[in-house]
């Protein structure tokens, strides 16, 4: 069902928690939950692969504005189909249906047309395929059919050879997560491209332009050289990595049953393919891409074989991403794109993206549930704001620098694949020393386990390999900060604050 779609959905929020400083490793799924929000504009492109197939019963609930609107006064199948279940709002209902073992879903789903549809909500059962095959699942076209296929051991004639056409079911929640999973990003969500983009800078001009300021910046052919641009087709990595599993959310996979999964998956949540330990596992993937020369100081690797996580491959379909995070430990970051594309938004640390929000003590956020569901909801909200968000769609070949303590969201516009390193120059060794330290760190640091004691090795590291350093960056940040008090009590004495004119007063 390609096209331009129109429907009367009052936009939904729905939300989830997570840790606000992104791990990179996703211990559980987590669940939404949702609030009515104001209305926006109801019409929608649908990809051309958007799923109306006859294993999507998605497809068929409608929204509830369309019930309302209905020329001939209709009832909703929902109402007469849940008998007690009924007063339930929607993301209730599927908490306690998330509850259920797989059979008496299956089970309950035999009870009543209502039941049939709402126990087809596809996550439930992502749920159950994940939790009891891990990876080793051949994705069958929605993750209902996949459980079913396994669940009945090939026997194919216990599949269900296509879904119910039940009409007459109209729910915001569901319409909303089907819509969220098939449409197309809009054009003015991916129009907006303000970041600075700079080609062959000298480091000093990274350093004193880009690092110090904590700005992102677009770098363009500081990745000519990476035979990864030329070598890594599907079937090249297909081959160096025969065998071996990498980290996709909660679970591990195979390449090639991954790649399986993104070809056939119209989902609104992807699994993403997000690898820390790829060079270890296929040292050719580490051969075939170098530091870019602006992020050689690396004071994490002091530590060897006790540093954080610090470097990732991430493989994805389009729709799949990350949503709003900070990076982990303060660290700034590096993503450079070997193939496809990446929609960005990041926002600087004092502004809090809209629709996001981080608890007091820093260590988780409610966001929405997706990233589309934040584009639809949230991102006209910014377009009045004084401070915009930096965007940009980056490409093939092109680097992303992500200062750190910035938000950033990040969508891929097609199946892209891109390494991504996290690190700590002396710009910002003291900033990442005053995270480690903080007195919730066991709840804040990520990517090790031993996160409360990670302050005081690195410090014991850093002083062993770069004697006096910390000091010395200390004393340059007093001086700095003296020298920024002081041009400011220059001005303010310099202007008088009766008559608000101006005057010199040495
Ligand atoms: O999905 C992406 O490419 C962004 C990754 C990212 O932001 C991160 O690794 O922290
Ligand atoms: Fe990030």
């Amino acid at each position: 069902m390609p096209g331009a779609f129109h429907s009367l959905l009052l936009p939904l929020q729905r939300k989830r928690k997570s840790k606000r400083h992104r791990s990179r490793n996703h211990p559980k799924e987590n669940k939404p939950k949702n609030h009515l929000a104001a209305a926006g504009d109801p019409s929608f492109h649908l990809k051309s692969s958007a799923s109306a197939s006859s294993r999507d019963i998605g497809c068929l609930v409608q929204p509830l504005g369309n019930l309302f609107l209905a020329a001939t006064p209709r009832a909703n199948l929902r109402d007469a189909g849940l008998g007690a279940l009924r007063p339930l709002p929607d993301d209730l209902l599927l908490d306690v249906l998330g509850l259920l073992p797989a059979r008496d879903l299956a089970a309950l789903s035999a009870a009543s047309k209502a039941l049939y549809v709402v126990a087809a909500h596809d996550p439930l059962w992502r749920a159950f395929v994940l939790d009891e095959l891990g990876g080793a699942f051949d994705f069958a076209g929605s993750w209902r059919t996949t459980y079913i296929a396994a669940a009945s051991g090939g026997q194919p004639h216990l599949i269900p050879p296509r879904a119910l056409k039940i009409r007459g079911f109209y729910s915001d929640y569901l319409f909303q997560s089907w819509l969220c999973a098939n449409m197309e990003m809009r054009h003015e969500w991916l129009a907006r491209d303000n970041i600075e983009r700079r080609r062959g800078i000298s480091v000093e001009q990274f350093i004193a332009e880009v690092e110090e300021p904590n700005r992102p910046v677009l770098l363009e052919g500081c990745i000519d050289g990476w035979p990864a641009l030329q070598k890594w087709s599907r079937e090249y990595l297909l081959e160096i990595s025969a065998g071996k599993e990498f980290a996709v959310g909660p679970v591990s996979m195979t390449l090639d049953r991954y790649f399986r999964y993104a070809d056939n998956v119209q989902e609104e949540r992807p699994l993403y393919l997000f690898d820390a330990k790829f060079a270890e596992k296929v040292p050719e993937m580490g051969r075939d891409y170098e530091v870019p020369v602006y992020f050689r100081e690396d004071l994490f690797s002091v530590l060897g074989e006790e540093r954080p996580d610090y470097r990732w491959v991430i493989i994805g379909p389009a729709g799949s991403g990350s949503s709003f995070h900070v990076d982990p430990n303060s660290t700034s970051a590096w993503n450079a794109i070997i193939k496809g594309s990446k929609k960005w938004v990041m926002f600087p640390p004092e502004v809090v993206p809209p629709g996001v929000h981080p608890s007091a003590d820093g260590a988780e956020v409610t966001s929405p549930v997706s990233i589309m569901e934040w584009f639809m909801n949230f991102y006209g909200a910014c377009k009045t704001w004084e401070k915009r968000p930096i965007e940009c769609v980056c490409r093939a070949g092109e680097v992303v620098f992500v200062p750190n303590g910035w938000w950033h969201l990040v969508i891929n516009l097609e199946e892209s694949i891109a390494i991504t390193q996290n690190y700590v120059s002396r710009r910002n060794l003291l900033n990442v020393l005053d995270f480690l330290k903080k007195p919730n760190a066991s709840e804040l640091v990520s990517g090790t386990k031993d996160r409360v004691n990670l302050h005081d090795k690195f410090c014991g590291a850093i002083e062993a390999t770069h004697p006096g350093m910390i000091n010395q960056l200390q004393l340059e940040a007093q001086q700095k900060a003296a020298a920024r008090k002081k041009q400011a009590s220059f001005w303010d004495s310099a202007a008088d604050a009766k008559s608000g004119g101006f005057k010199f007063s040495f």
